[in-house]
């Protein structure tokens, strides 16, 4: 080759990798051409678990709206009522009587929380930075990249070129934002914390830092002025000068200024708040002042990847629509052929998921870790009748294990203290937790009764651990769990009562969140709601296989055996509909958001194609009768119910709906500017079911296989391909490519041996291994499913059963490490 022919080549194969950076990055990104103005659901998010921030990318007057995880109202306390136990025999009654609205009356004086409806999660405050003259400028953008976790805000003033970059680094637990000028001597700012807390004091100190210390209020009853938070900024600049007076920080004429933000507060635990806030930010901002700005970045992006850079997604390609700002976008995808849109949301979710919830910081709540409101919808605490759940369906499919940590240590705390509500209410052994909590980890039920007498908040969360263990296969991470498990089915053994009118043991007061139907005088109370009878189901069935498992408490078992036989099966209606209560008393024309009766068809798989014919097909008329357009969350249910359905059009045309400018979607939810999704208000739940959703449209491993291409749309069928995903069993897809809506090629990697079944449209051929066509149950322990009780049909009903795509399903024998590539034939 000649020097100039090398020189060519070297030059070409570095453009292109310039432009496959390029282009990588610029599908991952956010980006926008206008500030955001005082809107905040345009703000864009940074965070790293523990500290959370709204960047507004305001040119003249910026701010960062800072949260912290552990700020919350209130002190350690419960909320159960002791007149529970006592009343019980009454409330059941009536419900067994048809008295619904009676035993709600009743139970609003014994059962009800007479004390706190659970704490608030409240903003810290925000840290503002005042450029002088900078009013007009031109050449404007801001971004969030969420493949490096960095907010970047650029504009030019008078020729100078401005740059901001924001990121919050988990390594040092600290916020950074540096600024930068392309001329010398040309930044100057006034920075001030504001906050809307009301106890207080701002101050700065020698240094020049600002300090914003102080704590929060009581609520409802419950004892403030005990959590204490702390906020440290500290600047370092490069040129000019810097002064301050008692709260504000003046920087003239620098080259070059980095700010630091350290943010904590004295919670150690829900019963211990003897940290030292002050210590703590000092502490923290000592691991990062000492480092070079490029030495903070490099590491916090490094952090940041180790999660983020595990699943890969390619859904295909629009370089006209990736070309506008993402507001537009969001505008046109349900007009418009994105698919990079998709995958860009789908990443959000994963990036939201890594920034909100890591070991060490609280679970992400209903707004993730982001709250700018002392008086947020519904706190922003944990809704656990679905939303907190939701918020979790993407930890362990998409290679985000870790971040389900914050969760997993919320339950084993919820088991402490509902220990004591499971005995001062029901009489009950084990533990049990109603459908809120939150910083304190409160188990009584919470809000008007006619949401809060539902009993299976605690039994629904468990699903995760065991649900982890399934990814895991860790035998030494159930042993730690099980206790948790099996006090959540001793307070069923005990909760449990014979239905008079039909022999079944029910839950009684149960309800079907949220939900009532109208035959009940609008009372949500009930007996033996199908949700209940599917969750207890769940709870008792993991708790057999732990036990079995671990080879502990043989006559535990055989009692819980005993019980769950003796649980109602599902019932189909006079609508073909999976009925949402014992008595067939659903409405066709009932559009209400909770779906609860499908739990069994997603996230638990007590609902399948394959082994639940009738069902399926009730549960397709279910939701054909609910409609699609509702609030956000609701809509990713619906994505990955469909999905479930094997329906990925069905599923994509909800991907649309969520991803709907709030307002088209007449009384419905959608998406922000920022892509957090619309309830309406902001919830995050929505962003991570849909995530969740998108992935069980590409791999799911619920139904004793791997299935592969479940329900891939129209829209994404041409070619793509997905890296990283997690499976049961503890597989992980390496790499799966299609094209035309087939398998094109396949590595599948086991991370601890066993069976691998999977399940394909299309013929598959192994590379180095020996494919045998699948026989009778799968061999692997992770991918047993339960046997589920045969419904019972209405005489009424006409249930014609549905044509299932046909599939392959193969077996082979992995072990532990290996790489298992594949071809179609
Ligand atoms: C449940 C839902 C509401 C809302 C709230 C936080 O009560 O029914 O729609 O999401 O949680």
């Amino acid at each position: 080759m000649t020097n100039n022919l090398f020189k060519k080549k070297v030059l070409f194969i570095l453009l292109f990798a310039i432009s496959n950076f390029v282009q990588a990055q610029k599908s991952l990104v956010l980006w926008y051409d206008k500030p955001s103005g005082n809107v905040w659901e345009r703000a864009l998010p940074i965070g790293n678990g523990k500290i959370g921030a709204m960047v507004y990318g305001n040119v003249s007057q910026e701010i960062l709206q800072l949260n912290e995880t552990s700020v919350w109202t209130g002190s350690p306390n419960r909320n159960d009522n002791p007149d529970a136990l006592a009343s019980l025999p009454a409330v059941r009654k009536l419900v067994f009587d048809g008295k619904q609205k009676e035993a709600e009356i009743l139970s609003e004086k014994t059962i009800q929380s007479k004390k706190s409806n659970g704490q608030i999660f409240q903003p810290v405050g925000s840290l503002n930075l005042r450029f002088a003259n900078h009013e007009n400028y031109t050449n404007y953008r801001r971004e969030l990249n969420i493949e490096r976790a960095i907010s970047t805000t650029t504009y030019s003033v008078d020729g100078v070129q401005y740059t901001r970059t924001s990121f919050v680094s988990s390594p040092t637990n600290t916020l950074v934002m540096r600024i930068t000028a392309n001329k010398a001597n040309s930044i100057s700012l006034d920075a001030f914390f504001t906050t809307p807390q009301k106890n207080v004091k701002l101050s700065t100190n020698s240094k020049k830092q600002l300090i914003l210390h102080g704590a929060t209020a009581g609520h409802e009853g419950v004892e403030g002025n005990q959590l204490k938070f702390n906020a440290l900024t500290t600047f370092k600049q490069q040129g000019g000068s810097i002064t301050s007076n008692d709260t504000l920080t003046k920087i003239t004429g620098a080259n070059e200024v980095i700010i630091y933000v350290n943010i904590a507060t004295n919670f150690n635990s829900y019963k211990d708040l003897s940290g030292n806030e002050i210590a703590r930010t000092e502490a923290d901002l000592q691991k990062a002042l000492p480092k070079p700005y490029a030495t903070l970045l490099n590491e916090h992006v490094a952090n940041f990847q180790s999660f983020f850079n595990r699943v890969k997604l390619d859904l295909g390609s629009n370089p006209a629509a990736e070309q506008k700002p993402t507001d537009v976008r969001l505008d046109e995808f349900r007009t418009n052929n994105d698919p990079t849109f998709a995958s860009l949301y789908f990443q959000y979710g994963r990036y939201l998921l890594i920034s909100s919830s890591k070991i060490g910081g609280q679970p992400a709540n209903l707004q993730g870790i982001w709250n700018n409101k002392m008086f947020p919808s519904w706190d922003s605490k944990y809704t656990i009748n679905i939303n907190t759940q939701m918020n979790y369906w993407p930890a362990e499919k998409t290679n985000l294990s870790e971040m389900h940590e914050p969760l997993l240590k919320m339950v084993k705390e919820l088991s402490e203290t509902g220990q004591e509500t499971a005995r001062i209410m029901y009489g009950s052994r084990g533990w049990v937790a109603h459908h809120n909590t939150d910083l304190w980890r409160i188990t009584g039920p919470v809000d008007r009764i006619f949401w809060g007498v539902w009993s299976m908040g605690g039994a629904w969360l468990c699903q995760h651990l065991w649900e982890r263990y399934l990814y895991t296969g860790n035998k030494a991470y159930l042993a730690e769990i099980y206790p948790i498990l099996k006090g959540a089915s001793l307070f069923f053994v005990d909760d449990l009562v014979e239905d008079p009118r039909n022999k079944y043991l029910v839950i009684n007061p149960g309800t079907s969140p949220e939900n009532a139907p109208a035959a009940h005088q609008g009372s949500s109370f009930d007996a033996g709601v199908t949700m209940d009878n599917q969750i207890v189901f769940d709870m008792l069935s993991v708790t057999i296989r732990a036990a079995e498992l671990l080879k502990k408490d043989q006559q535990l078992v055989d009692t819980l055996k005993t019980i769950r036989q003796r649980l109602s099966p599902m019932r189909i209606g006079q609508y073909n509909q999976v009925q949402e209560w014992m008595e067939d008393i659903d409405s066709p024309n009932d559009k209400h958001r909770h779906i609860s009766h499908l739990y069994g068809l997603f996230p638990s798989n007590q609902i399948s194609p394959y082994r639940t014919p009738e069902l399926f097909v009730g549960a397709n008329n279910t939701l054909i009768q609910r409609g699609d357009v509702s609030t956000g969350w609701s809509m990713g249910w619906k994505v990955n119910w469909w999905a479930r359905m094997l329906d990925g059009n069905h599923a994509h045309l909800l991907i649309q709906n969520q991803l709907s400018p709030l307002g088209v979607n007449a009384a419905g939810g959608g998406t922000y500017p920022n892509l957090f999704d619309a309830h309406a208000p902001f919830q995050i739940d929505g962003n991570f079911g849909c995530t969740s959703g998108i992935a069980e449209m590409l791999v799911q491993s619920h139904d004793g296989a791997i299935h592969l291409l479940p329900a891939l749309p129209d829209f994404w069928k041409e070619k793509g391909s997905i890296s990283g995903l997690k499976t049961r069993g503890g597989f992980e897809i390496v790499k799966m490519t299609w094209a035309n809506g087939k398998v094109t090629s396949l590595q599948i990697k086991s991370t601890i041996g066993g069976n691998c079944r999977l399940r394909i449209g299309a013929a598959l051929k192994g590379k180095n291994v020996n494919l045998q066509t699948a026989k009778g149950e799968n061999s692997n322990p992770l991918f047993v499913t339960e046997e589920t009780a045969k419904p019972i049909i209405s005489p009424k009903a006409s249930i014609i059963l549905a044509s299932i795509p046909p599939t392959f399903l193969y077996d082979f024998t992995t072990e532990k490490g290996k790489v298992y590539t594949f071809d179609v034939q």
